[in-house]
């Protein structure tokens, strides 16, 4: 079972963390933590080397094609190489032997708060994203996107998927570093809600009209077949051109509605509930694609240079009740259930894989690492925004240093207006072996992964500590929450586009579903 091999790796890595912290003489914090000079000094003369092309037998290897596969609303126990016991993920579980695996990886509690920090490298709510939906999963339009980075500094980029980080068209990824967009509206295909967040009408998972660089295409096929031979197309056509790409690929599915071919809904009937027989059919459909990627990528011959990432945008939903890995929480909660998530990375030309990596690292590190490992340079506006640390010398020796760190999840999702009230409510601030949760709840993670036993009474100077963190981050994040009092459009901008496109209206009943102030009054105060 993977819940002891946990315990026995954070025991390893504390003894090992101590003895770095006594060495080093400091703990550093992980809020506002810029690059270290080791790093930078590692960026410079990474892209040194790729500028001159400079590169001896053993040298580092050309900076590779990078590839994100990101499952929607899918847990760390949602895995058979993590310990679920019924599913079938024999794409993912091979991976998974050929990858380091961070086993302490967290993510935001829910699906445009992790989009935000990965492409930008910190807290959603410095990125304005403070829930999923009324305007407040919009991206600020100040920040610089990973995709910005990595297209600055020659390589192609593409996103195939979910983006979830505003439908409006100034807000579209083609306006935030990808060449190629094929992206569906809203949180998932087919939503509807108030204000700009929504798919084109009609939609379902199976043959979903989608927006393909501006211009709607009516697909054939289940949405996560499609999304994969879409990129799939794009990495052929790219890796032909030979220059480096960056293919994102945040899936939709296992997000709900449960819509899923039935030919992978067999094999789980009968034995766990309805609606997890079709999720966990859904994830093997997903597995399935990723299977053929992967032989793609080998049959192309650039599996050793390309860096595959392979993560979930949240913590468990519908399997968490059949298994969930040990864990308390579920996605919207800030327990450990809720943010800590598989983290697979495999780049054959730079590290060795099947290892196991128990450092505390989380979505923000994404940015700085990609950001290094390509090479590019960050401007010094993009340097400051970056939280996260590069992720490299982890990925090289899954047991080197790493100093502690503090990361902070926050649920957000207020009613609007009351972000100040919120402070307190449904938030964590986790450093390697403990978690203060919502300000009255501390855990020893070491000790007590399942979270179960409240150590607030008696641990009062670590709580202390780390509450002290905690304010000085709400603090500084209050001031950014631009999101808040927007009043989206009175249609949805994707739907509007489609009905351009292909003609056809709303009826009254969509119509009252998507106006800001009918359907949600409390907008409107
Ligand atoms: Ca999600």
């Amino acid at each position: 079972m993977a819940l002891p091999q946990r315990i026995c790796r954070r025991d390893a890595d504390s003894t090992r963390g101590l003895a770095e912290k006594a060495e080093a003489g400091t703990i550093s914090s992980g809020l506002n933590s810029p690059m270290t000079n080791r790093n930078r000094i590692g960026c410079v003369l990474l892209t040194f080397l790729v500028l001159t092309g400079t590169r001896s037998a053993a040298g580092p290897p050309e900076r590779p094609n990078i590839i994100i596969v990101m499952p929607d609303d899918v847990g760390y126990g949602d895995y058979a190489c993590l310990g679920n016991p019924i599913i079938h993920t024999p794409a993912a579980d091979a991976f998974f032997k050929q990858s380091v695996r961070f086993t302490d990886f967290h993510v935001s509690p829910t699906c445009a708060p992790t989009r935000a920090a990965l492409m930008t490298g910190r807290h959603e709510f410095k990125n304005g994203v403070t829930h999923t939906i009324y305007e407040r999963e919009r991206l600020t339009l100040k920040a610089t996107t990973i995709a910005q980075v990595l297209k600055r500094a020659g390589y192609a980029t593409g996103i195939f998927g979910k983006w979830h980080l505003g439908d409006e068209p100034d807000r579209w990824p083609d306006k935030r570093g990808f060449d190629e967009m094929f992206i569906h509206g809203g949180g998932g295909i087919g939503q509807t809600f108030a204000g700009s967040c929504g798919d084109a009408p009609g939609n379902t998972y199976f043959n979903p009209a989608i927006l393909h660089n501006g211009t709607f295409e009516k697909t054939t096929g289940y949405c996560t077949d499609v999304f994969f031979r879409q990129a799939l197309a794009w990495i052929d056509k790219k890796r032909k051109d030979r220059a480096p790409f960056f293919a994102y690929i945040p899936l939709n599915a296992a997000h709900a509605p449960l819509q899923v071919p039935d030919e992978y809904l067999k094999r789980y009937e009968g034995k766990v509930p309805e609606n997890t027989a079709k999720f966990y059919g859904m994830i093997e459909n997903l597995d399935h694609n990723f299977g053929t990627l992967l032989k793609k990528l080998k049959a192309w011959r650039i599996e050793a240079n390309t860096l595959v990432i392979f993560l979930t945008d949240n913590g468990g939903t519908v399997g968490v009740n059949v298994y969930n890995a040990g864990m308390r929480g579920g996605k919207v909660t800030p327990y450990e259930g809720g943010t800590r998530v598989p983290s697979f990375w495999r780049w054959p030309a730079a590290f060795k894989g099947g290892v196991d990596c128990a450092a505390l690292a989380a979505h923000i590190d994404i940015f700085p690492t990609l950001a290094e490992i390509a090479g590019a340079p960050l401007s010094p506006e993009a340097a400051r925004q970056v939280e996260g640390r590069t992720l490299l010398p982890l990925l090289k020796d899954p047991h080197t240093a790493w100093p502690d760190r503090e990361l902070v999840t926050h649920v957000g999702r207020w009613p609007r207006g009351q972000a100040a009230d919120w402070k307190y409510k449904n938030c964590c601030i986790r450093n390697s072996r403990f978690a203060l949760v919502n300000n009255s709840e501390l855990y020893d993670l070491w000790s007590d992964p399942g979270e179960t036993t409240n150590l607030i009474q008696s641990q009062i100077e670590i709580a202390a500590k780390l509450r002290a963190a905690y304010d000085r981050w709400w603090n500084e994040i209050l001031p950014r929450l631009e999101n808040e009092n927007a009043i989206g459009p009175r249609i949805n901008p994707f739907k509007a586009l489609y009905w351009k496109q292909f003609g056809g209206g709303p009826d009254a009943a969509l119509l009252k579903q998507m106006d800001p102030g009918l359907a949600n009054p409390e907008r409107t105060r």
